[in-house]
């Protein structure tokens, strides 16, 4: 009977190991162009939907300096002036999601860069029509997640477990 219990905890414990192992977060964020349209909710319930736990959540508007920040990569480009001035142009929803493959799954749920190239049944090829105003952001590594939350949440605002 013991013997029966011992293996009957290694197992519960080996599948909850793997789905912790598995579990992978992302930074994502409603632009302003999709807050003003009122497709915050159409957009978290796709992911909710998808199975994805919602981490953090927060509603603001970018200062310069944190869109500078979340954009750093793309600093010196031809369009980066732009992009900062519009993701400025009106408040954020900006989120932290939680879930297998995370990172790889909410970039093919969001789709192409370009909105008008965006495949139908994407979020940017379902709501979208230009490449500045694509409507949503998501992390497109972890080295991207790990530096693009901390420009909105801190550790305490992220929900561990629920
Ligand atoms: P994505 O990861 O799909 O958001 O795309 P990028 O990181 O390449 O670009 C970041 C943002 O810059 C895009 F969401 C929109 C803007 N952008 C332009 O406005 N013009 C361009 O030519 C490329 C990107």
């Amino acid at each position: 009977m013991e013997s029966i219990g011992i293996k009957r905890i290694t197992i519960t414990n080996l599948r909850s190991m793997v789905k912790e192992m598995t579990k992978e977060r992302t930074f994502v964020f409603i632009k302003p162009d999709g807050v003003k349209r009122g497709l915050v909710g159409e957009i978290l319930s796709r992911f909710e939907r998808k199975g994805f736990k919602i981490k953090a959540l927060k509603m603001k508007w970018l200062t310069i300096e944190e869109a500078e920040q979340l954009y750093s990569i793309h600093r010196g480009k031809p369009f980066f002036k732009n992009l900062v001035k519009f993701v400025t142009s009106g408040p954020i929803v900006a989120f932290i999601l939680e879930g297998n493959s995370a990172i790889e799954v909410v970039r093919t749920m969001i789709g192409a860069t370009d909105a008008r190239k965006a495949q139908p049944g994407t979020i940017r090829g379902d709501y979208g029509l230009d490449i500045e105003a694509n409507i949503i952001h998501a992390s497109d590594s972890r080295e991207s997640f790990e530096r693009e939350y901390k420009v909105i949440f801190n550790e305490n605002e992220i929900i561990s477990d629920y």
